[in-house]
């Protein structure tokens, strides 16, 4: 009989995140509702992405933003949304945004006892072609007697109580993960409006030969990348390239499949290209949770990496563990 088939035990977030919460005793419930909000803004976002073609909403909104990139109207609106959710949640005391050059402080909430960093849609140089982008985030909880400032911000990612990132691709897509914790993997359910945990305790394959990164910068790049690439290009069964350019997009592909994703520093962006705070850190905490490895361009583990301003920048290799293993034992010659 049809009925047989259906699951009716369907984990939606929402049963995901009481469940949680009743396996810490001493919760306040605070996280809960953080994660509420969190939810309601990546519902949101998605909304207008899949809409925005259609509303009026695709290219620049005529501003840049601190890091000197074009805003998009969706950039705008997605750091809108964003920081709106955050705020009627009542439990975020600061929130960084890649869209806003200052920590914005939420003074009508003094008492609030966690602070966030996101990057309300990564990969928006892909948005009018429709290629899919996401939402990257970090949760922080306060000291106790922090003031509330950037300063708490300023933290090695290890400090951090959960991260993910969602990817608005064919069906939106989140991956969430605490501190200790398993990574699991939901899909929005359009229909139902809720997002369903389809990917539980998501591990990665420990190697893969698949690499993703933009060669277009190989010129800028230094001795130990030019030959770890060339490599795995010269192995025996040579790697296969991917490379989207869309983070959240490259990174669940190489959580789902295995291998490899690198934006290094390089001559012309000594620093790297991508954020320590709100891309780098929690990307690394979902791929270590779920098995993979991240690192710098210095080789130095990414989530003990303490960003000296809350837009600060890192090289960054991310992926299987054997695969960025190979990586670290290059460099390793060079010294
Ligand atoms: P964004 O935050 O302005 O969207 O930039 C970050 C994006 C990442 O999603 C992606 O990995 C990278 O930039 C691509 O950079 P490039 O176009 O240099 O390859
Ligand atoms: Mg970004």
């Amino acid at each position: 009989p049809v009925q047989e088939k259906i699951n009716t035990e369907i984990v939606t977030l929402t049963r995901y995140l009481n469940e949680e919460q009743t396996k810490h005793k001493e919760a306040t419930g605070d996280f809960t509702l953080l994660c509420h909000a969190l939810q309601f803004s990546f519902k949101s976002i998605a909304y207008y992405i899949r809409r925005a073609s259609l509303i009026n909403l695709g290219g620049l909104a005529g501003s840049s933003n601190v890091t000197g990139d074009d805003q998009k109207k969706l950039d705008v609106l997605g750091n809108d949304l964003f920081i709106a959710a955050m705020k009627s949640s009542g439990r975020v005391r600061v929130l960084v945004s890649e869209e806003e050059e200052e920590a914005i402080v939420f003074d009508e909430h003094p008492n609030a006892r966690y602070a966030v960093v996101c990057d309300p849609i990564d990969g928006s140089s892909n948005l009018d072609a429709g290629v899919s982008v996401g939402t990257i985030f970090g949760v922080y909880k306060l000291e106790e007697g922090a003031k509330g400032s950037k300063e708490d911000l300023l933290k090695p990612g290890t400090e951090m109580v959960a991260a993910g990132f969602t990817m608005y691709g064919a069906s939106a897509q989140l991956v969430l993960t605490m501190r200790g914790g398993p990574v699991n993997g939901f899909t929005m359910d359009n229909a139902l409006g809720e997002f369903i945990l389809t990917h539980a305790n998501m591990q990665m394959p420990k190697k893969r030969g698949i690499y993703s990164c933009n060669e277009g910068n190989s010129k800028y790049w230094d001795e130990p990348v030019l030959e770890w690439v060339n490599s795995i290009k010269q192995a025996e069964k040579p790697y296969s390239a991917r490379y989207i350019g869309s983070m959240v997009a490259d990174a669940y592909r190489t959580l789902l499949y295995g291998g490899i994703f690198a934006y290094p520093a390089d001559k012309k962006s000594p620093k790297g290209k991508l954020r320590i705070l709100y891309e780098c850190a929690p990307m690394a905490m979902v791929f270590e949770q779920a098995g993979g490895l991240a690192v710098n361009s210095k080789m130095q583990r990414m989530l003990e990496v303490v960003p000296e301003s809350i837009h600060d920048r890192s090289g960054i290799f991310l992926g299987s563990q054997d695969e960025v293993q190979k990586v670290i034992d290059i460099h390793k010659k060079y010294g």
